[in-house]
């Protein structure tokens, strides 16, 4: 279960954050704000404690924060993102981290190493890790290194098509998990009940479990109709103005 959630409000210099869609226009500022305001009522609704922090107008994709930091039950892993213009984020977030975690369980991933928390998938005392454009070998020792203190295991998942490995696949507990595209087949997760999640849906993979209920994106219906069947309560939520930004669900809070 989890107690916390952590998510940073978007600044007006959102609609200059990365993305790799173009096409589908900057984001609506007024429009993310309110997509913010319900993601945060979502969560609240789902039995958790929301720090809100303040928007980082010089961190056009801060309000991602789940790519900042790794929490686990046991420790904090602060992470160093793979994209520059975003690698001054992690180190902006330690003072929040410090408020729930002690100095000794916390754990920081250094250059030349690089991680990116959309590529850290929890299963249990498991963690996959998305070897990506945002992750390195390097990144992915010294995380294993560090988990591997806490009695933590982590496993290296190469990515051929996605940003990160949540775009695309995402456990929802209970040995169920969303998959997408190039995840379907993969050995890794074969063990899994998967809920496959078709092409033209595929930006619905991205849900997040927070206690019993799964949050699901607006306008993805075989995914919503997968979970709910899979027997969870389901909270839709729209994230029409992150996609703009490949942003999702679980890139917009840390839960722990
Ligand atoms: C980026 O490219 O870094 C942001 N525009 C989107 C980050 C999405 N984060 C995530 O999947 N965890």
């Amino acid at each position: 279960m989890f107690k916390n959630v952590i998510v940073r409000r978007p600044g007006k210099s959102l609609v200059e954050g990365i993305t790799s869609a173009p096409e589908l226009g900057k984001p609506d500022y007024e429009l993310a704000l309110k997509q913010h305001d319900a993601y945060i009522e979502a969560l609240k609704s789902c039995g958790v404690e929301v720090t809100v922090l303040e928007a980082l107008e010089e961190y056009p994709d801060s309000c991602f924060v789940e790519d900042t930091a790794v929490l686990t039950k046991k420790c904090a892993i602060i992470s160093n993102p793979g994209a520059l213009t975003r690698r001054g984020e992690s180190a902006l977030m330690v003072d929040t981290i410090k408020k729930f975690y002690n100095e000794d369980q916390i754990e920081y991933i250094t250059s030349p190493g690089t991680l990116e928390g959309g590529d850290v998938m929890m299963v249990g005392n498991h963690f996959y890790v998305g070897l990506s454009a945002r992750t390195n070998e390097e990144g992915f020792r010294q995380f294993k290194e560090a988990l591997a203190k806490y009695g933590h295991t982590s496993s290296l998942v190469p990515l051929e098509e996605v940003l990160h490995l949540k775009t695309g696949v995402n456990y929802i507990e209970n040995n169920n998990m969303l998959v997408s595209g190039e995840f379907i087949e993969k050995e890794d997760f074969k063990s899994f009940n998967k809920i496959l999640v078709p092409e033209n849906e595929a930006y619905g993979a991205n849900c997040i479990w927070v206690n019993g209920t799964v949050i699901v994106p607006e306008g993805y219906p075989t995914v919503e109709k997968g979970v709910r069947e899979a027997g969870y309560k389901v909270i839709i939520v729209d994230t029409s103005e992150y996609r703009k930004l490949d942003g999702g669900l679980s890139c917009l809070s840390l839960r722990f």
